[in-house]
């Protein structure tokens, strides 16, 4: 039995000195920071000034980890990432420096709600999906482990696209978090870097048969530096998020001006603040722009001349570099670093090229996100050339010292020696930058067991083969503090009452947690708080959608962005097949469903689109008909992000997790839900396959063809119409959606979709149908029995520890960085 503790005796009460020096100092931001007297301070005004105490709190800890870091000598971590999905901070930093209670109250007297402010906060939405949640997770997590690191990327003005609906259509709207500025971040004008595009290569003669080579540059661009603390848990350390601007070196052409022409004066101005403007949307589809390698190049040279800057600062040379400095290349999207860094060492720095290209491969190691081949960068020669003229020739000489190596190993043919080469000679001549990437770094892992078999097996066979101990696993995590003492207060305090405060330091420890899962009482406890959870978010569907759903009813909630692997359509097909079956048997006892989902597709994807048009239309049809009795919802919430992540997560009771296997890398949703205490259906895909070995394979519902089966599957190619014909759940379903009993006003808007289950069938949507519908009325079992179910459900917070991302840090720390 656990001991029953009143959560106010755990948390000390704030002490009242504390609570009114943050009174004061709230006034004292408002008055002389922002200009405002209280009396006609707006929320947004009270939300600056509570950033900027918390701001100045910070400031003293994260001057004492830089001085800490140059007094130990330790070594620095820089971590090169195109996104970083940050969300709100505010909430983050106050409980990490503990001082969100006393803030409250403070606020509390002057009138100020802080859960009012907070909602003002903008959504720093600097990146996609998993790839960026990760980086924010992970920043937060070396900031913890008390690893000296700094995030690097860009200060994009306009963060992923607002999503609206329109009729069931995703709309994009322009997203401006920087409307109200952004006071948590600090304009480093002195740590400026001119950024080249173009121009020649000169060639010099030194002697010796020795050259030297100068990039002479056609354009020019500045990266000036915004920082942005991370704190860690408990401010043990404050790390930096530096992201970079662009800015055009003549910011007005007087010339121009002068003459009248008054917007080509502003052409270099706009054509460098277009660099920096917004985040690229697709996920998991290479961008393909000029745009894009420009932006990559600009990030990736600002930070490299950042880092060279401050290693001479402390050291004598760069001999020194790969044991003061580990950089992780946070996917293909900062490779070019690889060519930028030989570049700066050899050509601006003057090391011969072989010491260059050893330093800097020593320096780098590379994480792979996907498998997708298409998914995988790569230039076409003819723009890189043009662009980066001098990266070109150093591409070139890696390549040929690479291609000379495995020339001499065995086994090495045409056909190998074509795989690992740096260029892509079917077709267009292409630059690999994967490649680039995995020959330009000692270390190259994975974020899952499965994923990283699969990286030997698969994409990077022969680069295996050839380098057979550089490929390695570093299974993804997510940061506690965010992912469950932020967004389920009410689960992290019972969770503290049952188990004592252990778990808030080593989130491992959630297994003393085992021993409640069978406890009556504890059970009903946890329930409740899934309930409040649930409530919540019912009212936020409520007031924003208009739809009512029940809190009784289990929540069924798929959150990512839309993807044909992630399998939504699946989901949606199998709603469609239940809503079938409840017309049909009224009789039966069915179990009352609300299925959520949001996210959002790249808005170049034509058939992520019609799915999110197709869950509206099916929504639209079932909510509205009164056979079904409020037994099955379909809700479509718009505009997914980080922080309604925070409200859908805690709130599921069953979370859907059902890629066609072996084509998720890892997912890190998969591991939220199930902290916050939800069950989950999924595949045995990513580090779903590595939670069943956690929770027990009794506490997840596993259904569907294995990764090898759907290779094979896939080799010997399949019929999917014979599949379809004999399911009759499956083809009436399909049938209805093809024939538009969900789009009367358009009856073949969703045909095509539909052709091409019956065609080919690449995702499996059909082959695992039976299996997941089965799966599905399993779930229904478990959940008409609570006990079971809150037993199942509490072992699967109990067993989430392990996937903290504090744990994936030390592992890269001890494993990769040896920091
Ligand atoms: O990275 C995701 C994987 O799909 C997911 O399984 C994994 O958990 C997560 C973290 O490791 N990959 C992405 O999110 N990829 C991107 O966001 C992306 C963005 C821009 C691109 C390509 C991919 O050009």
């Amino acid at each position: 039995m656990m001991n029953r503790v009143n959560s106010n005796d755990l948390t000390p009460a704030p002490r009242t000195s504390d609570v009114e020096q943050l009174a004061v100092e709230l006034l004292e931001r408002l008055k002389y920071r922002i200009g405002k007297d209280p009396k006609v301070a707006k929320p947004h005004d009270w939300l600056t000034a509570a950033i900027l105490v918390a701001r100045d709190r910070i400031t003293d800890a994260w001057m004492d980890s830089t001085r800490r870091t140059y007094a130990t000598g330790a070594k620095r971590v820089y971590y090169l990432s195109l996104e970083f999905l940050i969300g709100r901070l505010m909430r983050d930093a106050m409980t990490n420096i503990g001082i969100m209670e006393e803030m409250r109250q403070a606020l509390a007297s002057l009138g100020v709600d802080i859960d009012v402010i907070a909602e003002l906060e903008p959504d720093a939405a600097l990146g996609n999906g998993g790839l960026g949640r990760l980086a924010a997770c992970f920043m937060e997590s070396m900031a913890t482990v008390d690893v000296p690191a700094y995030g690097y990327g860009i200060r994009y003005v306009h963060g992923l696209f607002r999503q609206q609906m329109a009729d069931g259509w995703q709309v994009e709207l322009p997203e401006t978090w920087l409307a109200h500025g952004n006071p948590w971040e600090f304009e480093r004008r002195e740590s400026s870097y001119e950024i080249g595009y173009g121009g020649v290569v000169e060639t010099i003669n030194i002697g010796e048969d020795k050259q030297r080579f100068v990039w002479k540059p056609a354009e020019r661009v500045i990266a000036t530096a915004y920082d942005t603390p991370a704190v860690g848990w408990r401010a043990k350390r404050v790390n930096t998020l530096r992201l970079w601007a662009a800015n055009p070196i003549d910011p007005i052409l007087l010339e121009a001006f002068n003459a009248g022409d008054h917007i080509g004066a502003l052409k270099e101005s706009n054509k460098a603040e277009s660099l920096t403007r917004v985040l690229y949307p697709a996920d998991a589809t290479p961008a393909g722009q000029e745009l894009r390698l420009r932006q990559e190049f600009f990030f990736c040279s600002a930070s490299l001349q950042d880092i060279l800057r401050r290693h001479l600062q402390q050291y004598p040379d760069f001999t020194s570099l790969p044991d003061a400095v580990a950089i992780q290349l946070n996917d293909t999207h900062p490779a070019v670093s690889v060519a930028e860094l030989v570049r700066l060492l050899s050509d601006v720095h003057g090391l011969d090229f072989d010491t260059a290209w050893d330093i800097s491969r020593r320096t780098f190691s590379y994480t792979n996100h996907t498998l997708l081949p298409e998914a995988l960068e790569s230039w076409p020669v003819p723009l890189f050339e043009r662009l980066l003229p001098r990266h070109m020739q150093i591409v070139y000489a890696i390549n040929a010292k690479i291609l000379l190596q495995a020339r001499k190993e065995k086994d090495f043919e045409d056909q190998r020696i074509r795989s690992i080469s740096l260029i892509e000679e079917s077709g267009e001549r292409r630059v690999r930058m994967g490649n680039l990437a995995f020959v330009g770094s000692h270390s190259i892992n994975g974020v899952s067991a499965l994923h990283t078999e699969l990286m030997k097996e698969t994409v990077f066979a022969d680069l295996h083969k050839l380098y057979p101990d550089r490929i390695n696993n570093k299974t993804n995590g997510i940061t506690p503090r965010r992912w469950l003492m932020q967004c389920n207060p009410g689960l992290f305090n019972l969770i503290r009452e049952a188990i004592g405060d252990a778990f808030m330091d080593d989130a491992e420890a959630l297994t003393a947690l085992d021993a409640f899962a069978d406890d009556r009482d504890f059970q009903e406890r946890f329930a409740a708080i899934k309930r409040e959870n649930k409530n919540r978010l019912a009212n936020l569907v409520g007031s924003r959608m208009g739809v009512r759903i029940d809190p009784t009813a289990m929540f069924d909630i798929q959150i990512k962005r839309i993807h044909e692997y992630k399998r939504q359509l699946l989901n949606i097909i199998e709603a469609v097949a239940l809503y079938d079956q409840i017309r049909s048997h009224p009789e039966l006892d069915w179990t009352p469903r609300v299925k959520l989902f949001a996210g959002k597709a790249a808005p170049s994807y034509h058939n992520a689109k019609l799915i999110i048009k197709l869950a509206n239309d099916v929504a639209r049809v079932i909510n509205n008909d009164p056979a079904v009795r409020g037994l099955l919802k379909v809700v479509f919430v718009p505009n997914y992000n980080v922080s309604l992540a925070e409200i859908m997560v805690p709130a599921a009771d069953l979370s859907e997790q059902i890629s066609t296997a072996g084509m998720e890398a890892s997912g890190t949703g998969n591991m939220k839900f199930a902290l916050n205490g939800a069950l989950t259906i999924g595949t045995l895909d990513g580090a779903n396959v590595e939670m069943r070995d956690h929770v027990g394979e009794e506490n997840i519902v596993i259904f569907g063809m294995t990764a090898e089966e759907v290779a094979t599957m896939r080799a010997e190619g399949h019929n999917p119409r014979a599949i379809i014909e004999q399911s009759k759940e499956l083809s009436q379903a399909l049938a209805a959606i093809s024939s538009g009993v969900f789009s009367p006003d358009d009856r073949t808007r969703f045909t095509g979709l539909v052709d091409g289950i019956y065609n080919h069938d690449w995702f499996m949507v059909a082959a695992d149908f039976d299996a997941y519908a089965k799966a599905q009325r399993e779930v229904d079992g478990i959940w008409n029995d609570k006990t079971s179910w809150y037993s199942k459900t509490i072992r699967n917070t109990a067993h989430m520890g392990w996937f903290s991302s504090d744990r994936t840090i030390r592992q890269y720390a001890k494993e990769i960085w040896r920091a």
